[in-house]
């Protein structure tokens, strides 16, 4: 018998039995403070994996002392099938009065912590405290539980996999209850992943809640977890869901330059409405995400409900503003940059530091960006093929109006090609944004029938991830 839940894009899974044989990269053990080995599941741990535990944990006793309680440190697995042990301390149970519960918590998330500093990507936890040290088990498996969801929702972290190995049917049906109920409570707000097999590619997606459909699309260069907080709060009432665009991340990555043409992108964003067993939806998208919807809007406005756009230009404005305004084709040129053969090798040297720079080197700066939140980028960006993914959203434009402006300028421009959008449309838009400039706001409406502007003087390009709530708050606004 097995219960499983998901948290972020961790699993959480429940079994009954003993904990040395289980296949993780890391097994926790509820030790004491002397960590060499006693009764109950330390002391099982320590037979299997044999001596070279004991003297590992000699070695870091008498580097840093006794451990205490709440807190955790690593050896090797020694004879384990798993690779590493994390030895933590619970604390005794006298009563509940004396901390225990903020000690118990200390275990699981210094543990959480450790195995994740060591890129541990699975681990396990007995019922550390449960047994001589006396710990209820029913309060036990709520902190645990608790404390383990919490960890793994914050985001970012190696771990995809946390056991909870329960000795016996007892607490094996305890913890069943816990996860159970979190499951009920916290399922609403709990972002979950799953991938959809469209049009030629998988993508992955995250969402969260149920309902009807708002689907938020990322550009350049983020993936899904740039939405994390509006996958939240419309999760309450919504299916909140944001993919991974082809190219990035986790989805598949086309090697074909052509592959990354408005009309794939397109389709795959209805494709995956479709499969989510959608007929109408509310688009949102931010950047190259937001080129795709105002594409979308234009051909497929039988498919949405809405449309809400953040810093991305209408592809009428931009050409136009590419055409007319220098200032704009400045603020543009990186582009040539991003289509260029040395792209990759130039944004990618010394662990991204030139594209860390270039992309989101002020909101480092002023802390908008956690160093959490820099490694998760960098996780995704190191995903094999997906820097180029993300770079042939660019090589797959027409920019001739900044390669080539004295010859493009004598072509027809596409206002006179493209349909006009009639879905009901918000815009947002950052005015500090210094790639896409205010131009592109300008003269919107002629372009759409039913149009909302919102400018926001002191947000930059990057306004989702500085204004969370504000985001929220002005699609709230509108889709209601
Ligand atoms: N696999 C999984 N769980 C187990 C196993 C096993 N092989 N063996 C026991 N358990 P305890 P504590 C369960 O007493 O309360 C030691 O002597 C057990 O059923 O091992 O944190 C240390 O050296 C119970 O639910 O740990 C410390 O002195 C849970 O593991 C002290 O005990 C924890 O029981 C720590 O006490």
């Amino acid at each position: 018998m097995a219960a499983e839940i998901t948290v972020g894009s961790a699993r959480i899974l429940l079994v009954q039995g003993d904990i040395t044989g289980e296949k993780v990269q890391a097994i926790v053990n509820a030790a004491n403070s002397g960590l060499m080995g006693g009764g109950g599941v330390d002391g099982a741990i320590h037979r299997a994996g044999g001596a070279i535990i004991k003297e590992e944990c000699r070695a870091i006793v008498s580097r840093i002392g006794r451990l205490p309680a709440g807190k955790a440190v690593i050896t090797g697995g020694g004879n384990l099938a798993a690779k590493y042990v994390i030895h933590t301390v619970g604390p005794v149970w006298r009563g509940g009065d004396r901390g225990e519960a903020e000690t118990l918590a200390g275990c699981y998330r210094e543990s959480l912590k450790l195995a994740g500093s060591g890129l541990i990507k699975s681990i396990a936890f007995p019922a550390i405290s449960t047994g001589v040290y006396g710990y209820p088990p029913e309060q036990s498996a709520k902190i645990a539980v608790n404390t383990v969801i919490e960890f793994l929702s914050s985001g970012d972290t190696s771990i995809e996999l946390v056991e909870f190995v329960l000795y016996d049917a007892h607490s094996f049906n305890i913890y069943q209850r816990e996860l159970k109920r979190e499951k009920a409570n916290g399922r609403r707000k709990m972002i979950e992943h799953a991938y959809a097999e469209v049009n030629g590619v998988k993508l992955h997606y995250a969402y969260c809640g149920k309902g009807p459909l708002i689907m938020f699309l990322h550009g350049f260069p983020e993936y899904w977890d740039m939405w994390k907080e509006q996958l939240k709060e419309f999760g309450k009432d919504y299916l909140a869901v944001a993919p991974d665009m082809r190219g990035y991340n986790l989805s598949s990555k086309p090697q074909d330059v052509s592959q990354y043409k408005q009309r794939y992108l397109m389709e795959d964003i209805r494709l995956l409405a479709e499969h989510l067993g959608y007929k109408k939806f509310i688009l949102a998208a931010h950047d190259w995400g937001g080129a795709v919807a105002w594409t979308f809007a234009m051909f497929y406005p039988q498919f949405l409900e809405q449309l809400i756009i953040v810093n991305a230009p209408h592809p009428v404005a931009f050409e136009r503003e590419l055409r007319n305004n220098a200032e704009q084709r400045k603020a543009s040129s990186y582009m040539l940059l991003f289509r260029s053969k040395e792209a990759e090798k130039r944004l990618s040297d010394n662990n991204y530091v030139y594209l860390l720079k270039i992309a989101f080197g002020e909101i480092i700066k002023n802390g908008v960006l956690t160093d959490d939140d820099v490694k998760g980028y960098i996780r995704a960006w190191s995903q094999p093929g997906a820097l180029t993914g993300g770079l042939n959203y660019y090589r797959a434009a027409n920019v001739e109006a900044l390669e080539n402006h004295a010859e493009a300028i004598k072509k027809p421009a596409l206002s006179d090609a493209l349909p006009r959008i009639t879905v009901p449309t918000l815009v947002i838009w950052g005015e500090k944004d210094t790639a896409l400039l205010t131009g592109c706001v300008e003269g919107l409406e002629d372009y759409i029938a039913d149009c909302t502007i919102r400018r926001v003087p002191d947000a930059s390009h990057w306004i989702v991830r500085e204004k969370p709530e504000l985001i929220n708050q002005l699609i709230r606004g509108f889709i209601k």
